[in-house]
């Protein structure tokens, strides 16, 4: 490699970005979207970085390079990229990708109004609503999701001791909720939540570690991502939430994977039922509005299967070269 050129459309869905790369992604090979990746990860990760952090992303940038569907029923696949790594799947990227996919015409379903997407995490069906050019909301019927464990502690030097759950929404999310030593998010900078994240997500990984796989898929392991909770400000919400994803990112999206793993918290603590919309806010007060569609399981643990409807807006067309002669070809992070 010395100079190669991406060619990128730019949009956010609910406020966080999504950078679809339409041009210059590489060939991928493998079975499934979940070899596919194993595959970017190993020889194509400059990609990641070069498009993701500074000087050409940033701290929360995110994007994705869709592929031809490995079986022919299906309409696409898709890769996710991130400042941390290619995650099995993303909500909000799932969103602004298939809006960027209808609007500027790479993606062509088979039957208009639904897709059929093939992710690293398993399929997600996609149906959305299109007014001219414009996709007004897209609604993803998500992976099984379930809560993994329930009440467990960790100790932060910021806050004192904490209790928090996790569940699974296509990624391991610890969940914090207000306690004893955490008021709630509306009463900490996105900075402290960054900072207690930062020094947590390391700590459960190393107390609990191989706690956090997926029972399918040994590829999907870890807990990734905090999600901290607290007070509303629309009366119309059901609740709000700061997902830390990467290393100093809060999702401005209420974050589809996290509020796919909080639906499955509230379902198995009976806070949530079957066919109940569940609308959950982000930490800047954008929206998100989830549906349990299903109640399942995976190897005998309870799970749900929820929907997640959002929108999201283009705002750009980016041309980007990642070239060798740049120090900082593969991007840098402070
Ligand atoms: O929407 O699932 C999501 C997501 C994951 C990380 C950032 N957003």
């Amino acid at each position: 490699m010395a100079r190669k050129t991406f060619f990128c459309v730019d949009a956010h869905t609910c406020g966080n970005p999504v950078r679809v790369v339409a041009g210059g992604g590489p060939q991928l090979h493998g079975n499934s979207m979940s070899e596919k990746r194993q595959h970017f990860l190993q020889e194509y990760d400059w990609i990641r970085k070069g498009l993701m952090f500074e000087p050409r992303g940033h701290d929360m940038m995110s994007g994705s390079i869709f592929y031809p569907p490995q079986d022919p029923n299906n309409d696409c696949g898709i890769l996710f990229l991130e400042t941390s790594g290619c995650l099995p799947m993303c909500g909000h990227g799932t969103i602004g990708s298939i809006t960027i996919g209808i609007e500027e015409g790479l993606l062509s379903p088979k039957n208009p109004g639904t897709i059929k997407l093939e992710t690293p995490a398993g399929l997600v069906k996609i149906n959305y609503q299109q007014t001219g050019t414009k996709v007004d909301w897209v609604q993803l019927t998500n992976v099984k999701s379930y809560l993994a464990a329930s009440e467990l502690t960790i100790e932060c030097y910021g806050l004192g001791e904490l209790v928090f759950d996790v569940a699974y929404g296509g990624n391991f999310y610890a969940i914090v909720d207000p306690q004893k030593n955490f008021k709630g998010i509306q009463e900490y900078s996105a900075a402290q939540l960054i900072n207690f994240s930062q020094e947590i997500r390391d700590k459960i990984n190393l107390k609990f570690p191989n706690k956090f796989v997926h029972p399918e898929n040994e590829t999907i392991s870890g807990l990734s991502h905090i999600q901290w909770t607290g007070k509303t400000l629309s009366a119309l919400a059901t609740a709000r939430n700061a997902v830390f994803y990467g290393d100093k990112a809060i999702d401005r999206s209420p974050c589809g994977t996290g509020t796919s793993a909080r639906m499955a918290q509230w379902h198995a603590k009976g806070k949530l039922k079957l066919g109940e919309t569940f609308i959950h806010e982000s930490y800047i007060g954008s929206q998100f509005t989830g549906i349990i569609e299903e109640e399942t399981s995976i190897n005998g643990i309870k799970a749900i299967t929820p929907s997640i409807k959002g929108w999201a807006k283009v705002y750009g067309y980016n041309t980007i070269i990642i070239d060798d002669e740049d120090p900082y070809a593969h991007g840098f992070q402070v």
